[in-house]
């Protein structure tokens, strides 16, 4: 099977991923679609309000998230994926565990967004034999301790170099150039510096030939910028940030509030690449 080309779904257009959280402990919606049930009602919303693709997460990577085992994942994972079946929209996979995405890739996902950019022994293996494509995000450390690990000499280089060098790491092992997306990971190891640095930086990030993916959806950065201290409260905002991203470069925007999202991409692309109304 050819890997999904993320190259040219991203050329016609921006996407907007949106994220379902199949979790009790997300940092914004934890326990809000952790039932089966739930999940797949909230997938159906977010495919009425035109999301191009579901990004399925079964284990929280908020600072201080206590880990899950690849079992506990795929409980969680299983009946949703399995409700999802005929799905009109590609699915993603938020996991960094092998067991998960093999599992995952039987079920039908066409992408595998790792947060360890698949640095766990075996995830490059079973991404490659899968066939699908990949989203490499920088993070260092895991999410329980990262942030003791935001401290770098020049933060834009070293997530450059991170992630060309992960690409590298997968094209040598069989993932066609087309099948991969990079992404800066915002708020993994990083203070406010760093993030803006990092936002900054979006357009020489882009101009690397990678689709960029990137992810603030109510993150604790668009909260410092407003005051909103309840994630809920940030959608605002971060609509705002991912615009601003679209303008330096970025292809996918990851976010919980759906609808905002595909109309400002909408808009960005009415405006910027003109077309007939
Ligand atoms: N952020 C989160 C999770 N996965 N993947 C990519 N590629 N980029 C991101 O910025 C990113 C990500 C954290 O957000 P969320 O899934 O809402 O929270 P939690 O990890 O607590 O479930």
């Amino acid at each position: 099977m050819a890997a999904f080309d993320l190259h040219a779904w991203t050329r016609e257009r921006p996407r907007v991923m949106g994220i379902l959280n199949v979790t009790p402990d997300s940092f914004s919606d934890g326990g809000r679609f952790f039932s089966a049930d739930a999940a797949l009602a909230q997938a159906e919303t977010m495919i009425a309000d035109g999301v191009d693709m579901l990004d399925l997460g079964a284990e929280s990577t908020r600072p201080g998230a206590t880990p899950v085992s690849a079992q506990q994942e795929l409980d969680r994972l299983g009946p949703v994926l399995e409700g999802l079946q005929g799905c009109p929209v590609p699915l993603s996979l938020d996991s960094s565990k092998p067991e998960v995405m093999r599992e995952a890739i039987r079920l039908g996902v066409a992408l595998v967004n790792d947060v360890r950019a698949l640095r766990l022994p075996g995830a490059l293996e079973v991404v490659c034999e899968g066939g699908v494509a990949v989203c490499l995000m920088h993070m260092r450390g895991d999410p329980r301790a990262m942030q003791d690990l935001a401290c770098y000499d020049n933060v834009v280089e070293e997530v450059e170099a991170f992630l060309l060098d992960r690409a590298q790491a997968c094209m040598a092992a069989g993932v066609p150039a087309h099948a991969i997306a990079l992404d800066p990971g915002f708020g993994f190891a990083k203070d406010f510096g760093h993030n803006r640095a990092l936002f900054h930086a979006l357009p020489r990030l882009a101009a690397r030939g990678f689709p960029l993916l990137v992810g603030m959806s109510r993150k604790r950065m668009i909260g410092q910028l407003t005051g909103a201290t309840l994630p809920a409260d940030r959608d605002a905002g971060s609509l705002a940030a991912h615009v601003m991203a679209l303008d330096r470069g970025a292809r996918i925007v990851r976010v919980h509030a759906v609808r905002p999202a595909v109309d400002a991409v909408r808009v960005w692309q009415g405006l910027t690449q003109g077309g007939e109304f």
